[in-house]
């Protein structure tokens, strides 16, 4: 009779990439603000302390490919997971083959946004694993096998490159796994100090830092609305998850920075969760500054809510208006009015909370739709502005609808909301002029610049540079695009079309 043999799992090593983005727009905004690689840190802490896990963030470096191979012969990791959005779809393809050709024995994951809502992109040889949606059990699972010497598991969710690759139900979306199954995720593998985010302030003061050292943190996941255009309703199901308001309260309590950016989908959605996690951080004396996202339609139903909050620290908070008709309001399904938008903005003021207002751009607009914007923007109080342009996600109903109509060949080169995925009524180069002009018109709006309040001379510097960057990026962006895009008038794109 022979004895059980016991297999000692391996100590493994991990390597997480974050991208660095290739499309100037989103690296001008990263300029104002440049947040922690969470996903990564979330991945880390799933696979737990017996593994030796690294981050490398590749948005800090001036050659990424270098930065990863070095990295690659230096640290020898066996596994790699590469995480990304649509817009950096194609440089996440080009890591995986590099980084197939420099370790051909590691194990490739991919997963993150892109990754969920198009993994047919990622059915190439050089990838091992591709894991839609949340990815921390999954993660995990592929890590014991590899530690324990087994073969990758088959597991919800994923998809292993090959024949079989594409026979999976594109329908079939992995189910959010609740909020009980999330570590907290591990902040030590990065210095701090290095991500930020311009901070706005109805109150600022010339002391306070303008680019404050930013940690992230999620308190809740998803969103009980329905807009058409957003992939969230999909990714949770239509639901919202809180977290334990004790658990969150403990993770801002532990941060490392005083500025916290919430990136959660809607932090108030659930009011008795927002009061409850405000009862914990009084508890517990946590004083911070916060970044919030909000529906307008939660700020004037609970302004007693925002009035707590702006107490305990909240001064800022982003409200999507998408446009400044009723009519587009309603075609995108946002459940707001022009007339609600605008309360929640005196709301929000009259508790000096600063507003980031965020609006969408379409395609079809004209000049004289780019004017009107830029009029009612002037006629508004001052806000911090963003605009993008109205590009639905892959994976949501709008964006199958418009589909035969996308003009450019790889729309994921371009996608990153900021860039028109369909044909643009004015020439291209027209369409960009008109979009900067916008965007440098609604920076004169800010609450800081309009109340002109005095900041350091580094600060103001930094900004006006960022600023510089940014607007001069929209005004470049009909040359992202394919050289035989760049050049088109309007008119010929109207008549291509039939119209
Ligand atoms: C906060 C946030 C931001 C922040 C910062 C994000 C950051 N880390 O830099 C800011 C405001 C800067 C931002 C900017 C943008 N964002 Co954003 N953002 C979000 C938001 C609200 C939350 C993202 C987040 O941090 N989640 C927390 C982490 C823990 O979750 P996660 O990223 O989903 O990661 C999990 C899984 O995806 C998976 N996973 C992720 N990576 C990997 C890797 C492996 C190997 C595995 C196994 C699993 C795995 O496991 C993770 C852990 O649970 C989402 C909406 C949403 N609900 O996701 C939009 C979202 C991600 N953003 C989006 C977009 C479009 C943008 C912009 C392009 C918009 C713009 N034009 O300005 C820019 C691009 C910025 C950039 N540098 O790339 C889209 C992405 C769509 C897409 N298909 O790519 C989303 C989904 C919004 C939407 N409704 O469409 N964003
Ligand atoms: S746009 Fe905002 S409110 Fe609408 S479904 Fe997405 S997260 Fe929810």
């Amino acid at each position: 009779m022979t004895s059980p043999t016991t297999i000692t799992p391996r100590r493994l090593r991990i390597l997480l990439v974050k991208p660095k983005a290739s499309l100037r727009t989103v690296i001008a905004l990263q300029r104002f603000q440049l947040l922690e690689p969470i996903e990564l840190g979330y991945l880390a802490a799933a696979v737990g302390p017996e593994h030796e896990v690294r981050v490398l963030d590749l948005r800090f470096e001036s050659s990424a490919r270098r930065a990863l191979e070095q990295t690659l012969i230096r640290f020898r990791p066996d596994v790699v997971g590469l995480t990304g959005y649509t817009h950096v779809a194609v440089v996440m393809k080009d890591l995986a083959r590099l980084i197939r050709r420099t370790l051909p024995d590691t194990c490739l994951v991919i997963g993150g946004h892109h990754a969920t809502v198009a993994p047919d992109d990622f059915d190439m040889p050089e990838i091992d694993m591709v894991v839609r949606g949340e990815g921390c059990g999954t993660f995990r699972a592929i890590v014991d096998a590899l530690a324990n010497h087994r073969p990758l598991p088959d597991l919800p969710g994923t998809r292993r490159p090959g024949p079989s690759f594409r026979q999976i139900d594109p329908e079939s979306w992995p189910a959010f796994p609740g909020v009980e199954k999330m570590p907290v995720p591990r902040r030590d593998l990065w210095d701090h100090r290095r991500y930020y985010c311009v901070w706005t302030g109805e109150e600022s003061r010339y002391s306070d830092p303008l680019f404050p050292p930013v940690s992230m943190v999620r308190s809740s996941f998803g969103c009980r609305m329905t807009c058409s255009f957003c992939i969230v309703p999909k990714l949770f199901g239509g639901r919202h998850y809180a977290r334990d308001p004790e658990e969150v309260a403990r993770e801002i309590a532990n941060l490392a920075t005083d500025h916290v950016y919430f990136c959660d989908d809607e932090n108030f959605i659930d009011p008795e969760f927002a009061d409850a996690l405000a009862d914990a951080l009084e508890r517990m004396g946590v004083k911070k500054h916060y970044f919030a996202w909000a529906r307008t339609t939660t700020v004037n139903r609970h302004p007693e809510l925002f009035r707590r909050w702006r107490a305990l620290g909240l001064d800022v908070t982003f409200l999507g208006f998408e446009f400044a008709t009723d009519d587009m309001l309603r075609r995108i399904r946002k459940g707001s009015t022009l007339a609600q938008n605008e309360q929640a903005l005196e709301v929000l003021r009259g508790l000096n909370i600063a507003v980031h207002v965020a609006f969408m751009i379409l395609p079809e607009w004209g000049v004289s739709d780019f004017e009107a914007l830029r009029d009612y923007v002037a006629r508004m109080p001052p806000a911090e502005f963003s605009f993008t342009v109205c590009t639905p996600s892959p994976g949501t109903a709008d964006y199958d609808a418009m589909r035969s109509r996308i003009w450019v060949e790889q729309p994921s080169l371009v996608h990153d909301c900021m860039h028109p995925l369909l044909p643009t009524k004015l020439s291209l180069r027209e369409f960009s002029r008109q979009y900067s002009l916008t965007v440098a018109a609604a920076a004169r709006r800010n609450p800081m610049r309009v109340r002109a309040i005095p900041r350091r001379a580094r600060d103001l510097l930094r900004v006006l540079y960022a600023e510089f960057f940014y607007v001069r990026s929209f005004r470049r962006l009909h040359k992202d695009f394919p050289p035989h895009l760049r050049h088109y008038t309007g008119r010929c794109l109207q008549r291509e079309l039939g119209g």
